[in-house]
């Protein structure tokens, strides 16, 4: 028998037609790699089951009493680790909120195939570790280092490619201080699938830098040009370089109001004063303005902001609600202080990344 053809069975990066549905590829994709209940909003931490999920491949098996993180690459000193190592050097907690670049995606037209989220790829989690920056002042980097590559335990295609899920971050991103190696999620042992026994935990950023099971980390003197580095672009058409991937843009999300139908997910909300809750997050700076719309986006009025918990975590926003009967649509928008706000149009681009288009849901008022 010949061997079956790799490059056949890996889908290449392709637009849904006008109208396509989703597949049950992208429903078997969806399944493993769960969004965070809207619900869950109501909470300053994610309890772990309800954080949202995003694994390319496999969750590989990293045994945690045989595992070693090496450190190599243009340093002066080597270095391999073991998990007691680890944990027994400074540790730092960070509440962070984690968003994946994609979120959103699943709602362009036209929608690029892909894992199909619709907005609720968010969490937020009290990750517990120990710092990069020391770690790597002491293997001391070489005068020629560029960039820090990332290297995951798993492996598996993608359009084509076979390859160990690979990041890399710029030297002085990776020697940030709260860039953390990070072994505890909300006081427990990281879980598998999230990346148990060490992952990186890249505040600020869209979760594509925190790459799970670490297994490896590479000191190299080019930007490294890996697959997900490429993959990871702002571009309007296939062939374009684009623009890198970073931090996360601004987004409110609200719980969706009332109850909902079985089926059709419709909102049902008994008339009254009600409360209309939710977060707001974004990675360049603290989010300012939070406004809603039950109007689907003409009139807008303010919300009530709380602080953030701490710098890159989301900040819970509250909003009163005289509900009359009737049909509304209820929308959320945040601004931040670098004066990035969220658009009423789609910011289209052709891998469905950093879409903060408004999120609205339709409510049916009844008395
Ligand atoms: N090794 C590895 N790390 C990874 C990924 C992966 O597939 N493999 N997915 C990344 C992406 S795209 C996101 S959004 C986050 C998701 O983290 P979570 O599953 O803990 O929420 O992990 C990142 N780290
Ligand atoms: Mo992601």
């Amino acid at each position: 028998m010949t061997a079956p053809d790799l490059a056949a069975i890996s889908t290449p990066s392709r637009l849904a037609e006008p109208g396509e549905g989703i597949s049950l590829e992208e429903v078997q994709l969806a399944a493993r790699n769960h969004g965070m209940p809207l619900e869950a909003l109501r909470y300053d931490v994610t309890p772990p089951g309800m954080h949202y999920l995003l694994t390319h491949y496999d969750i590989p098996f990293v045994d945690p009493s045989t595992y070693r993180l090496t450190l190599g690459g243009l340093v002066s000193r080597e270095l391999s680790l073991d998990l007691d190592a680890i944990r027994s050097r400074p540790q730092v907690s960070h509440l962070v909120t984690l968003e994946c670049a994609g979120n959103g995606r699943a709602r362009l037209e036209p929608r690029p195939v892909s894992q199909p989220w619709l907005v609720e790829a968010v969490g937020t989690s009290r990750w517990t570790g120990t710092p990069l920056a020391p770690l790597l002042r002491e293997a001391e980097l070489e005068g020629s280092a560029v960039d820090v590559v990332f290297t995951g335990a798993d492996h598996g295609i993608e359009r084509g490619v076979e390859q160990d899920y690979q990041r890399s971050l710029p030297v002085a991103e990776a020697m940030r201080d709260d860039v953390l190696l990070v072994y505890e999620m909300n006081g427990a042992p990281l879980l598998p699938q999230h990346g148990s026994p060490l992952r990186l935990i890249v505040p600020g950023w869209y979760g594509m830098a925190s790459v799970k099971w670490l297994t490896r980390i590479e000191v190299v003197d080019a930007p490294f040009e890996g697959y997900q580095m490429r993959a990871y672009r702002v571009r309007q058409r296939y062939e374009d370089d684009g623009v890198p991937l970073t931090r996360i843009e601004p987004r409110a999300l609200l719980v969706p109001p009332g109850f909902p139908d079985y089926m059709s997910r419709t909102r049902v909300l008994r008339a009254g004063r009600t409360t209309v809750e939710g977060r707001a997050w974004s990675g360049w700076a603290a989010v300012n303005a939070v406004e809603v719309s039950t109007d689907g986006g003409r009139t807008w009025e303010s919300a009530d902001l709380e602080p953030a918990p701490e710098p890159r975590a989301w900040a819970r926003w509250t909003w009163t609600w005289d509900a009359t009967t009737g049909s509304y649509d209820v929308c959320v928008r945040a601004g931040d202080e670098s004066g990035r706000s969220q658009p009423v149009d789609q910011p289209w681009n052709r891998g469905g990344y950093a879409n903060n288009l408004v999120q609205c849901v339709p409510v049916a008022v009844t008395d």
